[in-house]
């Protein structure tokens, strides 16, 4: 069992997110990297840019993450027993890239109302300041969605480079996890994270979001998977849970989740994104 203490509540409450919570060990973080990067090399534009969406649908390895028991139960903890998974995106940044994610509140662009649903961060490696982790704006999640500017500027992994202005960036935590472990976030918590100046890859795999069974989605169309308890409201088409790395149909499967998912990032823009 691994229920948030009231320590690790009252933290998401005042805070907006809660960090780090251990989740698995470091050599099957090397074993799911390993499984990532033969996706890679086999098929190299498959995780690429928005590609990069959905990949538990074709790897084994990151389905079993999504549905983690010790992860699930820390999610329950915040949004209660009914739980759908309703995406995940791989946050990868390469050493020789200058690539950086601008500071955003999720629950912006992504459609999903009320805001009961919660994201994980999960370090498939290190993530520390020096490798461009997830900074954190304390406690900003109190407050309602802020204005973006969409700037679609180079290097930002975000769709249209949204980026809230006036941010105290010397007062943003450092959110530093070792391979294995996830932070927690909230839908309006204000985070962004810096260029990766180490040697090495920082691979964070984001469960994009787990979100309550009544919770819709009022941009366009999910699909979800039922990660735990019953679903009685039924908002969303559900899809199955990949067996084979790779395999043709959740190929296919991922493609059309990442079509719609793209429909849902830019609505109303009529600028589009590398991502
Ligand atoms: O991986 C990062 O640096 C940023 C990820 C992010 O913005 C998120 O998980 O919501």
């Amino acid at each position: 069992m691994s229920y948030l203490s009231l320590n690790q509540l009252k933290q998401y409450e005042d805070n907006g997110f809660v960090s780090p919570i251990n989740i698995f060990s470091k050599e099957k973080a090397k074993e799911i990297r390993n499984e990532i990067e033969l996706i890679e090399k086999k098929m190299p534009d498959e995780l690429d840019k928005s590609g990069r969406y959905n990949a538990h649908l074709i790897s084994p390895l990151l389905d079993d993450v999504t549905h983690n028991p010790k992860i699930l139960d820390a999610v329950q903890s915040l949004i209660g027993e009914d739980i759908l998974v309703c995406g995940t995106t791989l946050f990868i940044k390469n050493p020789n890239e200058k690539v950086f994610v601008s500071y955003h509140q999720d629950a912006k662009y992504i459609g999903l109302e009320p805001h009961n649903w919660v994201t994980a961060w999960v370090a498939i490696t290190d993530s520390n300041e020096k490798n461009g982790c997830m900074r954190m704006w304390s406690g900003s999640h109190k407050d309602n969605l802020k204005e973006h500017d969409q700037k679609f500027n180079e290097g930002n992994l975000l769709t249209r480079g949204q980026t809230v202005k006036n941010v105290p960036q010397d007062k943003t935590t450092p959110l530093v996890l070792k391979a294995g472990q996830m932070s927690l976030h909230h839908p309006t918590v204000v985070h962004g994270s810096d260029l990766n100046k180490s040697n090495d890859r920082r691979i964070g795999f984001v469960i994009q979001s787990y979100i309550s069974t009544n919770v819709k989605q009022i941009l366009g169309k999910n699909s979800v998977q039922l990660a735990r308890g019953v679903d009685k409201f039924n908002f969303h088409d559900k899809i199955g849970r990949p067996s084979l790395l790779m395999g043709k149909d959740d190929l296919k499967i991922k493609k059309k989740e990442n079509d719609n998912l793209q429909e849902i990032f830019y609505k109303g823009s009529n600028k589009k994104g590398s991502y």
